[in-house]
């Protein structure tokens, strides 16, 4: 009997001295934040911004990244829901979004993409935009331009709470995209490897190249260089192009040019030499005496002989068929094209 009157008064004792805790905790709670106000107001003309980034000079095809950011949260930030949407969804669509590194999308009800508009939630659940934090970054639109014009991109709809339960009401700064059509433009000079003026009726091809070896591609720009030995192709949209510059007589040259597309329309330059065939010593005559002199040096392995002593083209330099083959050039039996 007596035992069981132990049993009972420690049951009691430890249900007060728990509800005693409890009561402790809950008080204490409730007075820390009844003691926490916050000081800071809204008021006009100081409301933070949010901001919407602009980008002019987009080409077709670009994957833009437009960021929205607030510039201040003097309460910080707990949460937000934002639609933002695209006037013209011919020139651009939202392809993906981005969060912030501090926001969750707690309820996961992005809109289907691509899009003309999308809606976003998210939720501050780390805790890491509290009082006086600025530039704030809300969301990361990835926009995929379409073709030319503008768009505006704009806030249709907007709640971002702070960590008072306070609405922000921040003053809206739209953004835009403008897409260019114009491209950009490769030009330069072909010019004679032995004097280096302006090699006139060359000509040049673009094309675009593959896996940066340039072969095999279809030429997709041709012109011909004008009597000062300048070319200029236009409208070249973003991509890595060979350009092939040749002549009759002329062994052909080219090179590379990456076209970055940012911006838009940026003028780049590749000049390129042509060396005359023949011309082993690039005084402008070919196959005269001292080139054949020189093919027979080479011939002989007196002299290091370069691409420029393979005339016929079977990957041996200064062979017997390349000597026999200047020396009909030189006697005017034969051109060398
Ligand atoms: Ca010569
Ligand atoms: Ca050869």
């Amino acid at each position: 009997m007596r035992m069981r009157q132990n049993v009972l008064v420690r049951v009691m004792v430890f249900a007060i001295v728990t509800a005693v805790i409890l009561f402790a905790f809950t008080f204490a709670f409730t007075f820390a934040a009844a003691s926490y106000t916050y000081t800071y107001t809204y008021t006009e003309g100081t409301a933070p911004i949010l901001k919407v980034d602009n980008r002019t000079d987009a080409y077709i095809g670009e994957l833009v990244k437009i960021n929205i950011s607030l510039t201040e949260a003097p309460g910080g930030v707990s949460g937000y829901n934002i639609s933002v949407a695209l006037s013209n969804a011919s020139v651009a669509e939202i392809e993906s979004i981005e969060l912030p590194d501090w926001g969750i999308n707690f309820l996961s009800k992005n809109s289907t993409m691509p899009a003309h508009s999308v809606w976003v939630r998210a939720i501050d659940l780390g805790m890491q935009i509290e009082e006086n934090a600025t530039n704030i970054p809300i969301v990361t639109l990835l926009v995929r331009t379409k073709s030319g014009g503008t768009t505006a991109i704009y806030i249709s709809r907007l709640r971002i709470d702070d960590d008072f339960d306070r609405r922000i009401k921040p003053i809206i700064e739209n953004g835009s995209i403008s897409v260019s059509t114009s491209g950009s433009s490769i030009s330069g000079f072909i010019t004679y490897a032995c004097n280096e003026t302006g090699l006139a009726g060359a000509t040049v091809n673009l094309s675009l190249s593959q896996s940066g070896n340039g072969n095999g591609t279809p030429t997709i720009k041709s012109t011909v260089t004008d009597s000062n030995g300048s070319y200029m192709f236009i409208s070249v949209y973003p991509g890595t192009y060979n350009i092939t510059a040749s002549r009759r007589g002329f062994w052909s040259n080219s090179s590379s040019v990456t076209v970055t597309g940012a911006p838009a329309s940026e003028s780049y330059t590749l000049n390129l030499a042509l060396w005359l065939k023949g011309d082993l010593n690039n005084n402008g005559k070919p196959a005269d005496n001292a080139d054949v002199a020189k093919m027979k040096n080479a011939s002989i392995g007196n002299i290091s002989p370069d691409w420029r002593y393979d005339l016929n083209r079977n990957g041996m330099l200064a062979d017997a068929g390349d000597l026999a083959m200047i020396k009909d050039a030189s006697a005017g039996n034969i051109v060398l094209e």
